[in-house]
């Protein structure tokens, strides 16, 4: 039988479904679960070099399943420090980019996963709902910091405060996402987005998303000395030599990914 997350491993990365399509994909423990560890095993796969996240069916995810859960206060705290917030800081720290292909409705922590992804595609009939103030909740998995970050203040506090649906075209007029894209054509260009930084020199770009990162809290003079560190390291790793090897051959670099 299927479970709740589908893993299939291609050429170099990986593509993982959310696959409760029937409930649009919401969030129960099992799927949790298994998307932690399908996400760990990608982590720690050197042949793996970028993870596409994609939902099954007509939704990207409708947030947590709301028939699975009680309306006891210490159990919705729960959830959270044990589910939701290890699930964006292992999106986050992930050492390789993640492609998420929001392939329709993305609701609650549904829309905040998405927005912790690097870089989002959306299907045009996607919409993105933080839709934890039509049912008295705060918006969480990151929602509160992304969307100011993402969208600024004023657009941010309107759509947390009033749950409106903002629509994948307008997302990506906000900045809010990197594209949207034909319904149809959503899997192919995610996919071949991600195939892409599969090979790519995977190591430097897990330090430009911990310069990224970073940026958000640190003054100019800090993110500068960071730079300067993380620079170091990129070029003491062989993909640097083999990007100005391959720039002075004029041909295609052949990167390896590794450290
Ligand atoms: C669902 C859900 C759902 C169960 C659709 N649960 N079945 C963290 C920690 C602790 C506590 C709480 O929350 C959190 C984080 C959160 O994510 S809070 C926010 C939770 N999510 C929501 O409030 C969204 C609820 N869903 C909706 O508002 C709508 O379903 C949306 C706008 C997503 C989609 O609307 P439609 O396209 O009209 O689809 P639908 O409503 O007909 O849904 C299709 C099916 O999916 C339906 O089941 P059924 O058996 O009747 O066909 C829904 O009941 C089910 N479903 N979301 N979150």
């Amino acid at each position: 039988m299927e479970g709740p997350v589908l893993v299939e491993a291609r050429e170099g990365w990986r593509k993982i479904t959310l696959n409760r399509p029937d409930k649009l994909n919401a969030f129960t423990i099992e799927l949790h679960r298994a998307l932690a560890a399908a996400l760990d095993e990608a982590a720690a796969d050197e042949g793996c070099r970028a993870v596409l996240l994609t939902g099954a069916g007509r939704g990207f995810c409708a947030g947590q399943d709301l028939g699975a859960i009680g309306n006891e206060a210490a159990g919705v705290r729960d959830l959270l420090t044990e589910h939701y917030n290890p699930l964006i800081r292992r999106i986050r720290a992930l050492p390789k980019p993640i492609v998420c292909a929001v392939n329709g409705i993305a609701a609650g922590a549904g829309a905040n996963v998405a927005l912790a992804c690097d870089i989002v595609l959306a299907a045009r009939r996607a919409k993105f709902i933080q839709a934890f103030a039509k049912i008295a909740l705060v918006p969480d998995s990151g929602g509160t910091w992304f969307l100011p970050r993402l969208v600024g203040e004023a657009r941010a506090r309107a759509l947390a405060l009033t749950g409106e649906a903002v629509s994948a075209e307008q997302a990506e007029r906000w900045g809010m996402i990197w594209r949207a894209v034909d319904d149809d054509a959503l899997l192919n260009e995610a996919e071949k987005l991600v195939a892409h930084l599969a090979t790519q020199p995977t190591a430097a770009l897990a330090l430009i998303k911990r310069a990224l990162d970073a940026s958000a809290d640190n003054t100019l003079d800090a993110q500068l000395d960071l730079e300067a560190e993380l620079q170091k390291q990129a070029s003491g790793m062989p993909d640097y030599a083999e990007g100005v090897t391959a720039f002075t051959e004029k041909r295609p670099a052949r990167f390896t990914g590794r450290a």
